[in-house]
């Protein structure tokens, strides 16, 4: 053997033999213990990022562990295809999305090859495939026939120059990212899938998610937004007809407080009341300017204006008068509220901006209230009781809210209400590159679903768009059709859908890609639920929560018998890096930190010297180019190098500061095992380990199955990966010490290394691939069997030693034979007999002897 570690043949001769052999192909024998371990699907941008190789580097170590031990493991891998990046590359460099995504396809693919990730490549998904995609639009089909795919208009952002519909990211301090003109809002009708159905489930089964991360959990429970609650209407008559004013409130104790009502600038009633009102048609003419995601809402100025008209109180029967409110969502609840200001923050700075008078209703003893001054806390308490409430005066919020409801519902102007946060799901796109929607417009038969038999429903993909809206309304080829109803001239819908959906369901078709007479077959019942899911926090609220919905969907089409797709889940940390950058004027220049070094503690560039202000640590981004390219990485250290450092440097959750040192640490220790290994090997072959031993041998034996259940328990259960490796590290030192004098003592070494390289196999599996041949076995690391700690092995074996004072024997100690200098030196002074030799004078040295006696000098 090779006596020192050359990473490029080894790395290449272990890749080869694993394509050769099919070594990666998923067993999947019925009575096999099955292991789904699942990476969130990486968008096919170019490139791999240091990102994507922390998350698919933890998910091959927990399939690499599993497949040790025996499980049937599913590691597939694939490419959430559509998107807005294609067609910007697409526009940037006059190539055809459809080529640049598949071309940056084959690229990824090779390089998470070259990271050794063993991935059944056989069951490769691009979500840009017609054979993926027919079966979203399948889905679609059979959910509007259910009802829980539904048309209704919704807002989006309008670029008036471009004439398209922008994203909300390419909407840019309420400009158009193009034409610098300021974004419209229009309303055009949209295709939404009803979540909202599936509400109450997906919140309530969160508590069964134990192995989901409690954080993920909480964000999921807000994003649905229970608020149990009253419905109130406030009575009015306008044009000669008796209507009703509906609000939601959580406070429905505080009603008698109220002191005007606001509704959004979309609500009905504003809407008619601008057309005999100016003021109020110039403030909705604002309001449809401004932007339209909620942190926009969340964070403007809270504007409003009267109208002017008036409603009716449901209790006191007194006039309350109606504003028009921009904080006021007409998608939540009934898109108006009733202003409390004296107990809610927002409705308290809006009647101070407008001289709207403020009612105490709650109280609190030894509280004291001051309309004219700053908002306090308890002012919005729940924990009070009524004041100046009339017959509810002296009730606490649960009485009065009930006591309130009944009233109401008595007159026909209140009932209890459950109310979501939760919005159906807009899944239309006015963009080209995404999964048609298989609807045809019919001037006769007007909106009519494309037929089973006549999908998949193709995206031309040889269309270059141009920035001024969807391509595909303009081809023609696309667009004309016969209606599958009357078969009259029909056009085809241009809008495609969310991406969200793509990746809704992926992890199903991983299970059977080559079905093709149905969405799911029932090998998804051997392999779902996903026991191990992988990927960022980003994805924590939404794709999270649309995959659980689009289960349970499929679930109640009798598709599948799972309620939760994914058992446990782990959010990886982000990869940091320092950031330096240059000022020159008001332009900053970034500079990769691996141009920069330290002189003098002085961040300057490598070439030149210049020096370089820094910024500290963040994550690694194309925009700060504090990026480390994978492939420079791999051809430099090696893949090994780079997992070892990645699992090493952090545990899988938390931030993992890059460094290159680390990763020439990581290099270093690799060089160490093999080295070890080739030593061991070049001395011919070992016996098996005899049952008498040294004291030495029984030590180093015990600490190799020590370090198996520890890496066992780190690997298989906590996920610790770097305190697995630093035992494994710890026990390649201790085989170094190790003096192999005999027969016996070659033996444990040779049980010791073995150990140590099946350990690190799921890690570093090109290194343990050539080593584990190399220590005489015949079947591939890969296939070997996990390592299990033999108890008895672990028992700790005691040795005497003698203890000398001055030079006398003065006692004999018992210690563990594995105990350190300082251990047996401890043990030896607190030894009663020779504390009375020592008789208070000062310890001046302690010689130990390993093994053998402590002599120690006073
Ligand atoms: C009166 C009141 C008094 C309120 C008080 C709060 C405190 P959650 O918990 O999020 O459900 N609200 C209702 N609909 C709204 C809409 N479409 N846009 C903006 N705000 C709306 O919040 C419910 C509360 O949010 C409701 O209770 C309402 O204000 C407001 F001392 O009604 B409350
Ligand atoms: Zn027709």
């Amino acid at each position: 053997m090779d006596n020192s570690y050359k990473h490029e043949d080894i790395e290449a001769d272990a890749q080869a033999f694993w394509e050769q052999t099919g070594a990666f192909t998923t067993r999947e024998d019925a009575d096999g213990d099955k292991y789904y371990c699942l990476c969130m699907l990486p968008y096919p941008s170019g490139r791999l990022h240091m990102g994507h190789v922390r998350n698919y580097t933890i998910g091959d170590v927990i399939s690499r562990y599993h497949r040790m031990r025996g499980r049937n493991v599913l590691q597939p891998m694939g490419w959430d295809a559509f998107g807005l990046p294609a067609e910007n590359a697409a526009m940037a460099n006059g190539v055809a999305p459809g080529r640049w995504t598949r071309d940056n396809i084959d690229y990824m693919r090779g390089q998470l090859k070259s990271l050794g990730f063993a991935i059944d490549w056989s069951r490769e998904v691009a979500t840009c495939d017609p054979d993926y995609y027919r079966w979203n639009q399948w889905l679609f089909l059979q959910m509007l026939d259910k009802g829980l795919v539904y048309q209704k208009t919704g807002t989006v952002n309008w670029d008036p120059v471009d004439q398209t519909v922008l994203a909300n990211e390419q909407v840019i301090d309420g400009r158009g990212w193009r034409t610098g003109a300021l974004v419209e809002k229009r309303e055009i009708p949209m295709y939404y899938m009803r979540i909202t159905a599936y509400a109450d489930e997906l919140l309530s089964a969160l508590d069964g998610l134990e192995g989901w991360p409690e954080r993920v959990r909480t964000m999921q429970a807000n994003w649905i937004g229970k608020s149990e609650g009253v419905r109130i209407a406030f009575p009015y008559t306008l044009d000669d007809r008796d209507d009703k004013l509906w609000v939601f409130t959580t406070r429905a104790d505080t009603l008698m407080g109220a002191t005007f009502v606001a509704v959004a600038a979309e609500h009905p009633l504003a809407l008619r009341l601008a057309k005999d009102n100016p003021d109020v048609a110039a403030f909705i003419e604002k309001c449809r300017a401004g932007g339209i995601t909620e942190a926009e809402l969340a964070t403007q100025e809270k504007e409003g204006v009267p109208t002017g008209f008036h409603v009716t109180h449901p209790i006191t029967g007194d006039k309350v008068p109606v504003w028009v409110g921009n904080y006021v969502l007409m998608a939540y609840g009934e898109g108006a509220v009733m202003g409390v200001p004296g107990h809610d923050e927002r409705d308290y700075a809006f009647a101070h901006k407008y001289d709207l008078p403020i009612r105490q209703v709650v109280d609190v003893e030894g509280e004291h209230y001051d309309a004219a001054g700053d908002w306090q806390d308890w002012y919005g308490t729940k924990n009070g009781v009524c004041i100046q409430s009339g017959p509810y005066d002296g009730l606490g919020f649960k009485a009065a809210t009930d006591a309130i409801a009944a009233d109401l519902a008595a007159n026909g102007c209140g009932e209890k209400r459950v109310q979501y946060r939760l919005r159906d799901w807009g899944i239309s796109r006015q963009r080209y590159w995404g999964c048609p929607i298989p609807i045809v417009h019919c001037e006769h038969c007007g909106e009519v679903p494309v037929p089973e038999d006549q999908l998949p429903v193709v995206l031309p993909d040889d269309l270059v768009p141009d920035g001024s809206g969807n391509p595909l309304a303009k081809s023609e080829a696309f667009i004309n059709c016969d209606c599958p109803r009357c078969g009259g001239p029909a056009r085809r819908e241009t809008d495609t859908m969310d991406t969200f959906v793509d990746s809704s369901w992926y992890y199903m078709r991983y299970t059977c890609p080559d079905s093709d007479e149905a969405m799911v077959d029932a090998r998804t019942n051997y392999w779902l639920p996903v026991d191990q899911y992988i990927g960022g926090i980003e994805h924590a609220i939404l794709h999270l929560l649309y995959s659980r919905f689009w289960t349970r969907v499929m679930r109640d089409l009798g598709l599948l018998t799972i309620d939760e797709p994914f058992t446990n889940l782990l959010t990886q940390g982000m990869v940091l890096n320092q950031i330096y950058f240059r000022r020159d004027g008001a332009r900053i220049t970034y500079y990769n930190p691996a141009d920069v070094e330290l002189r003098d503690g002085q961040p300057v560039l490598a070439s030149g010297g210049n020096s370089v202000e820094a910024e500290g640590l963040g994550k690694m981004s194309k925009s700060k180019n504090n990026g480390v390219d994978p492939e420079v990485l791999v051809a430099r250290h090696g893949a090994d190098a780079a997992r070892l450092f990645m699992m090493f440097a952090a545990p899988p959750e938390q931030t993992l500061e890059w460094s290159e040192a680390g990763v020439e640490g990581a290099s270093r220790f690799l060089k160490r095992l093999y080295r070890a290994v080739a030593e061991h090997a070049s001395q011919g072959p070992a016996g098996a380990v005899p049952a008498n031993l040294d004291d030495a041998a029984k030590a180093l034996r015990r600490q190799t199955h020590a370090t198996i259940a520890k890496v066992d328990d780190d690997l298989g259960r906590r996920y610790t990966f770097n305190t697995a490796i630093a035992a494994v590290m710890e026990l390649l030192n201790a085989i170094n010490r190790f003096d192999a004098k005999d027969a016996a003592g070659r033996a444990v070494v040779h049980e010791a290394l073995n150990t140590a390289v099946a350990l690190l196999a799921p890690i570093v599996p090109h290194i343990c691939h050539r080593l584990w041949r190399e220590l005489g076995h015949e079947e591939p690391a890969i296939d070997a069997t996990w390592p299990t700690a033999d108890p008895a092995a672990l028992e700790r074996s005691e040795l005497e030693i003698v203890v000398q004072v001055n030079g006398k024997l003065r006692g004999r100690i018992s210690v563990e034979a594995e105990a350190d200098r300082k251990a047996v030196e401890q043990a030896a002074l607190a030894d009663d007999n020779v504390q009375r030799f020592i008789d208070g004078k000062a310890v001046r040295r302690v010689i130990v002897v390993p093994g053998k006696l402590v002599n120690v000098v006073v």
